[in-house]
């Protein structure tokens, strides 16, 4: 994750409408568990038997945000059973850690796993302080997979850099803030595939003058006060995929906000392209 983290973490944490994991899901993954997948196995299994192009124009939704920036929302992406499959392998064999983030200077350790994967030789990201290690697509060959399904989706897309993050329940989550990184230039794609527990994502307006390097100090406190953000949310289950567009990380902010209902783990992962 890049960008900055708000003050007010959770505006709506608690009293959540969505993000049950159904127990018929569970259920399967229990049983699909019995046996162990190895990196081969989940790279063949159906990648290659779906057309994800297919995937998104028959299930997509196009939110348009206003002034340049795009929301595409495909709730059945993936299909479930590869999707299990992916979700266990990562759930297993990715390097997650917590790290300890630097916000508005008091440390505090970042409310969910997280994991990169970058191409080699690319300028390193930092957010809150933190600048993760890179690891190698090579070593997690189903994610070269998954990369090769958005990228078949999304003609034209070329991403290189991916950030991995684990939430292990309804407590774990990611506060207000947006992507909007020089490294990921003025317009980027922040594809987002979600595996596991379905939890809720929120877009909410960047009130006037926030965006970065704005410095019109009192204007900006002014406009603030009377400013009601829009605000629009998404059901990201099992499977799905959403892109952000255009200017969404220069005029947005997003979160996954704490649910007291989301009981079972949710996996999602934002493929990026780090500008060369
Ligand atoms: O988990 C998600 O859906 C969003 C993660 C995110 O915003 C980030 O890593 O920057
Ligand atoms: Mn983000």
């Amino acid at each position: 994750m890049g960008g900055f983290l708000a003050t007010t973490d959770l505006p709506h944490g608690g009293e959540g409408t969505v993000s049950l994991a159904r127990p018929t899901m569970r259920l399967q993954r229990s049983l699909r568990l019995v046996g162990s997948l190895s990196s081969g196995e989940v790279s063949t299994s159906g990648a290659r038997r779906f057309d994800p192009s297919e995937s998104v124009e028959r299930g997509k939704t196009i939110v348009d945000l206003g002034n340049g920036s795009e929301v595409l929302h495909v709730p059945r992406f993936i299909p479930t059973e590869l999707s299990w499959k992916w979700f266990d392998y990562l759930d297993r064999n990715i390097p997650w850690s917590r790290p300890t983030l630097r916000i508005f200077d008091r440390d505090s350790i970042q409310p969910r796993d997280s994991c990169y994967v970058a191409d080699e030789g690319l300028p390193k990201i930092s957010y809150s302080g933190h600048t993760p290690h890179a690891y190698s697509w090579n070593d997690y060959p189903p994610l070269r997979d998954i990369l090769d399904v958005v990228h078949r989706a999304l003609p034209g897309s070329s991403f290189n850099s991916l950030v991995l993050n684990r939430y292990g329940g309804g407590n774990d989550h990611v506060s207000w803030h947006s992507d909007e990184e020089v490294v990921y230039g003025p317009t980027p794609d922040i594809a987002s595939v979600t595996f596991g527990c379905e939890r809720e994502f929120l877009l909410k307006k960047k009130a006037p003058g926030a965006s970065k390097g704005s410095c019109n100090e009192p204007a900006r406190k002014r406009a603030k006060s009377d400013f009601v953000p829009e605000q629009h949310s998404f059901t990201l289950k099992h499977g799905s995929l959403l892109v952000m567009r255009g200017y969404t990380q220069r005029d947005w902010v997003h979160s996954v906000p704490k649910r007291a209902k989301a009981m079972s783990t949710r996996i999602n992962l934002t493929f990026r392209c780090v500008l060369l």
